[in-house]
């Protein structure tokens, strides 16, 4: 296949569950050849996402922790990445988190500590984790990170997270600015609503879904499969021309008014 990742390795963060977005980026990526290096935040995750990646059918993936809060624990985990494999093609960085309290009422409620968390795990952490994955994609390579359209509008609940999302946004492009000498491209994917361990319990989704099967252009909510598929692409040499993009795959919502 004239597109095929055999022989790249690519570090995948953010595999909660079978539901983690992450999770289908990782079988994308892993069907079309690649080998996959896991980071979860705490080994409390360590043996469920080792249990998942015993389901790819080769066995060739390693696994790490790393909280991405953590300057240190950063350093030492790409550090570790560059003994056990030299070189790295890209990285997938599915993380994000704010305190269930300011995901629901007023933003204008925020408080500072809530606000500044949100800030460092789910927009900072690019930064930090993207200094470290650069020095082991010394043959160029494709950094990607999820975000959301409340990021781009304000979106019922979304509050301290949209605030998140669009430093992300910015971040992405301000990174895509600084590699693009170093051959590494910094793409974003804006995912429509997916049910997964993050959206348990906050907002009404089975409403935010309802509306997607009335009037997302593809009258359907998108999958993790339909995200893994673009995350591969973005990773493919098919997308060479593309970085400090933001590709929508949310079944065409982002065109309404
Ligand atoms: P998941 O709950 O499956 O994944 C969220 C991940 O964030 C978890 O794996 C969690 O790790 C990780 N995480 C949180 N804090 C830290 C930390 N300090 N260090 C390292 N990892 C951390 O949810 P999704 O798959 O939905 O979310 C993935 C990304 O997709 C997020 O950026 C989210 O905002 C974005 N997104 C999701 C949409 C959706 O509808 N679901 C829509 C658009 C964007 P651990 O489990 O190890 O704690
Ligand atoms: C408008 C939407 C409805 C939902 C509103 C807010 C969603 C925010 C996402 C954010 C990442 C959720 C959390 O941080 C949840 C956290 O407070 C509690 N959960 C956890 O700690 C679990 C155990 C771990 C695994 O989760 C994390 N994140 O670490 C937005 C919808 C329509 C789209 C979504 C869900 C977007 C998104 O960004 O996820």
């Amino acid at each position: 296949m004239k597109f095929s990742l055999e022989g790249r390795t690519y570090v995948v963060m953010g595999v909660a569950n079978k539901r983690s977005i992450a999770w289908g980026i990782s079988k994308s990526l892993h069907d079309a050849g690649a080998r996959l290096i896991f980071t979860y935040a705490s080994d409390r995750f360590e043996k469920p996402v080792r249990e998942l990646a015993g389901t790819l059918d080769r066995d060739d993936s390693l696994f790490y922790e790393c909280d991405v809060t953590d300057d240190e624990a950063i350093k030492k985990t790409f550090a570790e990445i560059k003994e056990d494999v030299g070189v790295i093609h890209g990285l997938a960085h599915c993380i994000a988190f704010a305190n269930r309290e300011d995901l629901k009422g007023e933003f204008i409620d925020t408080s500072r500590d809530g606000f500044l968390l949100s800030q460092n795990i789910s927009a900072y952490s690019l930064v930090a984790v993207s200094r470290e994955a650069k020095e082991l994609m010394t043959e160029g390579g494709s950094i990607m990170t999820m975000t959301y359209l409340g990021g781009e509008r304000v979106v019922e609940n979304y509050n301290v997270m949209g605030v998140s999302k669009a430093s992300l946004d910015m971040t992405m492009r301000y990174l895509a600015n600084d590699l693009g000498k170093e051959g590494i491209r910094v793409n974003a994917i804006s995912a429509g609503p997916i049910r997964t361990l993050s959206a348990k319990g906050v907002g009404d989704f089975n409403s935010i879904l309802k509306t997607i099967e009335e009037r997302a252009p593809l009258r359907k909510p998108v999958t993790q499969e339909e995200v893994g598929d673009t995350a591969y692409f973005l990773m493919s040499d098919l997308s060479r021309g593309i970085t400090g993009e933001i590709l929508h795959v949310d079944s065409g919502y982002s065109i309404l008014g």
